[in-house]
């Protein structure tokens, strides 16, 4: 059957308008909001979509609308880890060894948005002897399918990576941005820019400062409140002495969280504190001081308290991906009720007249660190606009 015109054809890409919220970050303060509506657009299943981001004059989505493949002949499930072009999808009985359709993967490369943890996929079994059956998956004791589509992703937390877009996980609720007190030393700077990626991808964060037992200045403790001040939630917790678990269990339950932070700030630790039958890998104090990472590959669990969990590898470095510069004030929560006292619309708060920020930090009501954090990243997404 021919689709009619208004209809696009199935299996082409379109180009349409972005939605209005997709458009430059509105100024109010209303990242709560957004995350809300990005949960609502998941009915969207029909369509795999993406924002592409090559600067504001070309944010159109691209879609690809339906395949030559029957959404319902197909299996549905989820991406728990990535071996190389090969994901591994939990149908809710048992794991598949997938791998991508080759259109697909054209369009997802095209689109520097690969298959990641936490994507609902919609996949087809591969019988033996099939001709996509290149893999070898008898090492993994898995049956084998070729992902044919991926669901609209509610939440997107990325990061920029040797000039590479990595996608450090799809969908999930919660991002859990976790730092140590002390081994390895805390920079509340680090913290500031997960918080920009986790505000631009949708997710509700929040910190949680562990090794309590470490802080022997009280510094983590200062830090800790000074984000909660800010109006997080910010948890200060020891995995060493148990403290702090049972409030960030509430938290977190039923949802889906990612584990995000430094290596061998304890990430693996507290997931097994509270999950012990999961029994993951735990650095060594010398690993941390060789700069190896316990946890190599990110990988979604599921917690027997309702919900499911993403470990990832240490980020020591967290690069902004796809936030543009005009768009992080958006980002940084205590500047947004400020910004309408900026004598220009078009105030980039760092050297203007009449700038109601500077106005604040000179006034004490900012502080000179998140100023400095967001001045940094202003400039390095500045940077990075110029290719
Ligand atoms: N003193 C102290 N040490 C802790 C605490 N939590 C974890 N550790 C130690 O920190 C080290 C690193 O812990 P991991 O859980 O492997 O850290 P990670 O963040 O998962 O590290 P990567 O997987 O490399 O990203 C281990 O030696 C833990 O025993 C804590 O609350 N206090
Ligand atoms: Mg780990
Ligand atoms: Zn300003």
């Amino acid at each position: 059957m021919t689709p009619p015109d208004d209809q696009p054809k199935r299996g082409r890409k379109v180009r349409v308008n972005m939605r209005k919220n997709r458009g430059k970050a509105a100024r109010a303060n209303d990242w709560t909001r957004q995350f809300n509506d990005g949960r609502g657009r998941v009915d969207d299943s029909q369509r795999v979509e993406n924002v592409r981001s090559k600067g504001s004059h070309s944010r159109k989505r691209t879609i690809i609308v339906g395949d030559e493949a029957d959404e319902s002949t197909l299996l549905t499930g989820l991406v728990v880890t990535m071996r190389g072009l090969v994901a591994e999808v939990d149908d809710g009985t048992r794991h598949w060894a997938c791998s991508v359709r080759g259109k697909l993967r054209t369009f997802l490369i095209a689109e520097r948005v690969p298959i990641a943890v936490g994507d609902d996929v919609f996949f087809s079994p591969v019988s033996a002897g099939e001709e996509e059956s290149r893999f070898t998956s008898d090492s993994l004791d898995m049956p084998e399918g070729v992902i044919e589509k991926v669901a609209p992703r509610r939440t997107l937390l990325l990061r920029q990576y040797e000039r590479r877009v990595q996608v450090v996980a799809a969908n999930v609720d919660n991002a859990i941005i976790t730092v140590a007190a002390d081994q390895p030393k805390l920079r509340p700077h680090l913290i500031d820019r997960y918080l920009v990626a986790v505000h631009a991808g949708k997710m509700r964060p929040l910190i949680c400062i562990n090794k309590s037992d470490l802080d022997v200045d009280g510094f983590a403790a200062d830090v800790a409140r000074r984000y909660a001040q800010l109006g997080y939630k910010s948890l200060f917790i020891s995995v060493e002495s148990r403290t702090g678990l049972e409030e960030l269990r509430e938290h977190i339950r039923n949802t889906t969280s990612v584990f995000v932070g430094p290596s061998g700030v304890g990430k693996s630790s507290i997931i097994n504190a509270l999950e012990p039958t999961l029994d993951l890998k735990i650095g060594v104090l010398t690993d941390l001081e060789r700069g190896k990472h316990t946890t190599t590959t990110a990988r979604l669990l599921r917690w027997s308290f309702g919900g499911f969990v993403v470990d990832t590898p240490g980020m020591r470095q967290f690069d902004l991906a796809e936030v543009r510069s005009e768009e992080l004030e958006a980002y940084f929560i205590e500047f947004v009720d400020l910004i309408p006292q900026c004598k220009y619309p078009n105030c980039t708060h760092r050297h203007e007249t009449g700038c109601g920020i500077i106005a604040a930090v000179e006034a004490g009501r900012i502080t000179q660190e998140r100023y400095d954090s967001y001045c940094k990243m202003f400039e390095e997404c500045q940077e990075r606009e110029k290719y």
